[in-house]
């Protein structure tokens, strides 16, 4: 197969690679760090595909250098990456744990060093158990998400981190993708901590959304760099014009996108609330002033984009009307795209991250720049007699969607940067090991890194970006 061309994007565009602590780090209990639900839920039966868990994953956090040669390798302006907050405090609250903070110095100071700006999320998922279930004998009323309190902690946590890597970190992340923690972790339970309760999933997204506002507050008075959020914002496509399954689409964008981008881009809470969660949505955890810290100005917006879903107004919901309207909000997802799929299950189309982009663009006039902080393809990555892996699709994917963003950049969006997810095949969250999305093949037995044609593609298409846009030496 010939190569697909490089796509062209502006001058000063800049290329990444993405990963999150828990998917890669390991070392679960060295050094002092504390359990996370995610250790709790991949250590639960049945929770994970194989009981496939965190416990080692890539190792990364002793071959950080290795890994640092190899971003440096291929050539990447930023490196996005998470800190594991039960790693820096280890019950969440409290005492810092030394030997954590010192972790994330050595791997900061190691990609300054190759000359990467580090991006960093503050919070991809992993949080301290002990502020979910307090351990036997603690004063602490536990909670997690669904309590204001586990807000208050994250902006503690936050303040720490800008105190120690504030003068070295470019752009901040609070959050990865609230929409998982909240409704994927508390409503469809298929995240940690992997409850099913309506009333729950919806505290927990406003109190996410409170740790934004509050984490934002405490990075800028540390006078961090640029601060911004990661979301998960769906393109959703009708499955026809008739009302109902236009009035699905209502619900899914409510769920799905507005949640998070009303408060934080047009400072309301989203309209066509009631429709969606009916009684639940009266919104009881929030108080006078959550709004304006949530929608303080921010620097940057992340979006991490793989796939467009089609929904149609579902013909049965649940009889439980308590799971009913926070779970079950009356909508199916269809599949239409007649186009290649991932080995996740996951139609590939690139337009509709264009359409996405165009669209955040139109509806919010206060929208900061974008950055993509994820994109990337899960693929079967055999490994050929050659021992390297020839993944054709995965370049393809890469190049098509590095294509929508330059159509999205030419009609006027401003997208400043793309990472690619991932830098390293890694712990795929419930679907353990079997996915495998790196330009980097893992061996699990060995923990070999070998890095993958899309690799090489990957760092190609950068080299000659540059060339094409620099300025030629005189
Ligand atoms: C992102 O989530 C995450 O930020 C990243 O950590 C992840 O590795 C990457 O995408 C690829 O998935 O496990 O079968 O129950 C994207 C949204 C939401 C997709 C949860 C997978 C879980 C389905 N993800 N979903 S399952």
């Amino acid at each position: 197969m010939h190569p697909p061309d490089f796509p062209e994007l502006p001058a000063g565009f800049r290329f990444g690679a993405a990963t999150a602590a828990y998917q890669i780090e390991g070392a679960h209990d060295a050094d002092g760090r504390g359990p996370s639900i995610w250790d709790t839920f991949s250590h639960t039966p049945g929770r994970t595909l194989n009981g496939a868990t965190g416990d080692t994953a890539c190792d990364h956090y002793h071959r950080y250098r290795e890994d640092v040669g190899l971003l440096r390798d291929l050539g990447v302006d930023s490196y996005r990456f998470s800190l594991s907050w039960p790693r820096l405090i280890p019950a969440g609250t409290g005492p810092a744990n030394p030997r954590g903070l010192d972790f994330y110095d050595r791997l900061i100071d190691e990609l300054l060093a190759a000359g990467i700006a580090p991006a960093v999320t503050l919070y991809h998922w992993d949080l301290p158990q002990a502020l979910e279930t307090p351990p036997p004998g603690s004063t602490a009323t536990g909670g997690g998400w669904r309590v204001r309190e586990t807000a208050e902690a994250f902006a503690e946590y936050a303040a720490l981190a800008a105190a120690r890597y504030g003068d070295r970190v470019e752009r901040w992340i609070t959050l990865n993708e609230p929409y998982c923690s909240a409704f994927v972790g508390h409503a469809e339970g298929r995240h940690a901590p992997g409850t099913q309760e309506g009333r729950g999933a919806l505290a927990a997204a406003h109190h996410l959304l409170l740790a934004h506002g509050l984490a934002v507050q405490a990075l800028r008075s540390a006078g961090a760099q640029e601060v911004g959020i990661t979301l998960n914002i769906d393109r959703i496509h009708a499955a026809s014009d008739r009302p109902e399954d236009l009035a699905a689409v209502r619900r899914a964008e409510v769920l799905h996108n507005e949640t998070w981008t009303e408060p934080l881009l047009g400072g309301r809470y989203p309209r066509g609330e009631h429709e969606t969660w009916g009684a639940l949505a009266d919104g009881a955890w929030r108080r006078p002033g959550d709004l304006r810290l949530i929608g303080a100005p921010l620097d940057f917006l992340g979006v991490n984009f793989y796939r467009p879903v089609t929904v149609a107004a579902a013909a049965h919901r649940t009889p439980d009307p308590g799971l009913r309207d926070a779970v079950d909000i009356g909508v199916t997802e269809l599949d239409p795209y007649g186009t290649r799929h991932t080995t996740m299950g996951w139609p590939v189309v690139p337009p509709a991250l264009t359409e996405l982009l165009r669209d955040l663009h139109t509806r919010y006039p206060r929208l900061p720049p974008v950055w993509i902080t994820e994109n990337g393809s899960a693929e079967d990555d055999t490994v050929a007699p050659d021992g390297l892996v020839h993944d054709t699709d995965r370049i393809a994917y890469l190049a098509d969607h590095l294509a929508a963003v330059a159509d999205a950049v030419a009609q006027g969006v401003d997208v400043r940067g793309y990472h690619v997810w991932s830098l390293l095949d890694n712990f795929e969250w419930a679907r353990g090991y079997d996915q495998r999305f790196g330009l980097v093949h893992i061996d699990y037995d060995t923990l070999n890194r070998t890095p993958k044609d899309s690799y090489r593609w990957y760092q190609g298409m950068i080299t000659a970006h540059r060339a094409r846009t620099e300025e030629p030496a005189r």
